[in-house]
């Protein structure tokens, strides 16, 4: 049975009803988020961050998704450096002024265990802990862990979409770094799965995922997924990245409908929203 339940460090999360995870990327590149960050001079700005956080809180997000890498399609890797600079203040400056869960984007073992040390409940990794360290890493901090299907890297993810068959490959991945979790003493019910919606795959690819997200419950485990904004809905729609609200509300409430149990999104109010209508309909099913 897939937990129900989310111990993350000091604080807890109830999977009963679906989670909203709110993104904040602190890349100075951060091309969907609307927020920047960052200074003219390049530095990064805690308050603003924090001021976003406040609101995405107050609008009913239940997680908070720190990321300090950008996995844009051809994105210029970041220095460990940078990514640490960026990201562990961040967590520390959020963790003690409110008590939400933080996520950590992270693939790089040092990040995952600075990022535990400052106070991250989650570690969501685009690379389901490939890099070498990285399952040790996460394994020691006993925090859940979110194992996500990419093909290739953010740099080349694009240039080959070609599958067998995309669902059954995506199914097999997620087995296998499931099964490296395990070996590697991380909790069989600190493992969150996730399709991986974008990342490497056809727009008839990231469609037949959400279709067919149901495959996944065999692997017993919490499904996180994330289409907020992707280029799949600009290129359905044909809109630009700040018109695609409804696109991502859709694709999400599939989701659920699928059984996801956490979404990570960019608009935090319209998706709590959707979220308590769901809730509302499945709770009157059957009556
Ligand atoms: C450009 C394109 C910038 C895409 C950022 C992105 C996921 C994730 C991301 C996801 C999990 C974004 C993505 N997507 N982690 N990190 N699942 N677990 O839209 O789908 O934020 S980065």
């Amino acid at each position: 049975m897939a937990p129900t339940q989310l111990r993350c460090g000091d604080l807890s999360i109830s999977l009963a009803s679906p989670l909203v995870m709110a993104i904040v990327n602190v890349t100075p590149d951060s091309f969907s988020d609307g927020g920047s960050y960052h200074s003219a001079q390049g530095q990064l700005q805690l308050t603003a961050v924090l001021n976003r956080v406040e609101a995405m809180l107050q609008e009913g997000a239940d997680i908070i998704d720190v990321g300090g890498e950008s996995t844009r399609p051809g994105a210029i890797p970041v220095s460990l450096e940078d990514e640490l600079a960026r990201v562990i203040p961040v967590i520390e400056a959020i963790r003690k002024r409110f008590d939400v869960v933080v996520s950590v984007d992270t693939s790089r073992p040092e990040v995952i265990s600075q990022a535990a040390d400052a106070g991250a409940g989650i570690i969501n990794d685009v690379r389901a802990l490939e890099l070498p360290g990285a399952l040790a890493a996460a394994a020691n901090t006993s925090l859940p862990v979110c194992l996500m299907h990419m093909r290739g890297s953010p740099q080349t993810m694009q240039a080959n979409t070609e599958y067998d068959d995309c669902l059954n490959e995506v199914h097999a991945y997620l087995a296998g770094r499931q099964r490296a979790a395990l070996d590697a003493s991380i909790a069989g019910d600190n493992i969150l799965l996730d399709p991986g919606f974008g990342f490497g795959k056809t727009e008839q690819h990231n469609l037949a995922l959400i279709n067919q997200l149901y495959r996944f419950h065999d692997l017993e485990c919490p499904l996180l997924v994330g289409v907020s904004r992707k280029s799949t809905i600009g290129t359905i729609l044909n809109k630009p990245v700040e018109e695609r609200l409804v696109g991502s509300l859709v694709l999400a409430y599939e989701s659920l409908r699928q059984g996801a149990k956490i979404l990570r999104v960019h608009d935090v109010g319209p998706t709590v929203d959707m979220v308590k209508m769901y809730n509302a309909l499945d709770q009157n099913r059957g009556s």
